[in-house]
């Protein structure tokens, strides 16, 4: 068996329900140079803590790049084709990561994924998203893959509805995952990240969802 076929082998030992899969190490390689990567978009559109509609601050700190961003303000969650802090286009997303998540996402049989989105997620110690589902997508057929980065997080897997059990499950640095078809409702969110030192991040988690937004 080849390298990507051991992958696929051990992904399918951790399903967690219909078109959901986490493939284990699938991003490795993006991963270690991760911070490289994103250095031109984050110095185009910086990472800052937005608002939720109630008005409270996210602990987690996000950007955007690719051809919409999702943001959160006191007017809601959307999708939009400029960075509202800087009026600019948010950056391209790289083609290095675009071509990633088509892989991931042809991996477990989502074949065409042309993500125009990709959120990104920055984790400081203590740093939690409370459970939530992703539904600002006008294309609910089309999955989200997320690429972990950096510390190891906690990832809180529900139900449909919130107040479903909630599984734990572990997701470390090049793990990508990819939720879809029966899993794309349902609510999920991240335990407050450990405190830690990475190799690749220092002491922060950094979480890609790639997205289909129109
Ligand atoms: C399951 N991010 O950005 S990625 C998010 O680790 C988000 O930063 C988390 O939830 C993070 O919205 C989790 C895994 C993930 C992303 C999207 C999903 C799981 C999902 C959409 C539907 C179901
Ligand atoms: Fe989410």
């Amino acid at each position: 068996m080849n390298e990507q076929g051991q992958l696929l082998a051990r992904a399918a030992l951790e399903p967690l329900g219909e078109a959901a899969a986490v493939l284990p190490a699938f991003a490795l390689a993006e991963a270690d140079v991760l911070p490289s990567l994103l250095q031109h978009v984050w110095r185009e559109a910086p990472l800052r803590h937005m608002l939720t509609p109630g008005g409270a601050c996210m602990s987690v700190a996000m950007s955007n790049c690719g051809e919409f961003g999702w943001i959160s303000d006191r007017r809601g969650y959307r999708y939009e084709r400029c960075d509202p802090q800087t009026g600019q286009p948010w950056p391209p997303m790289p083609p290095q990561l675009r071509e990633l998540a088509r892989r991931a996402a042809a991996a477990v049989e989502f074949v065409s994924f042309e993500p125009d989105a990709c959120l990104i997620n920055y984790y400081a110690p203590g740093t939690r998203l409370t459970l939530h589902q992703d539904r600002d997508e006008q294309d609910l057929g089309a999955p989200v893959v997320s690429v972990s980065c950096g510390l190891p997080a906690t990832f809180l897997f529900g139900g449909l509805a919130r107040r479903d059990p909630v599984r734990r499950v572990p997701l470390f640095h090049g793990d990508a995952v990819v939720w879809g078809g029966a899993q794309r409702l349902v609510f999920h969110g991240v335990a407050p990240l450990a405190d830690g030192q990475h190799a690749i991040t220092g002491r922060c988690r950094i979480n890609l969802t790639f997205r289909r937004a129109r």
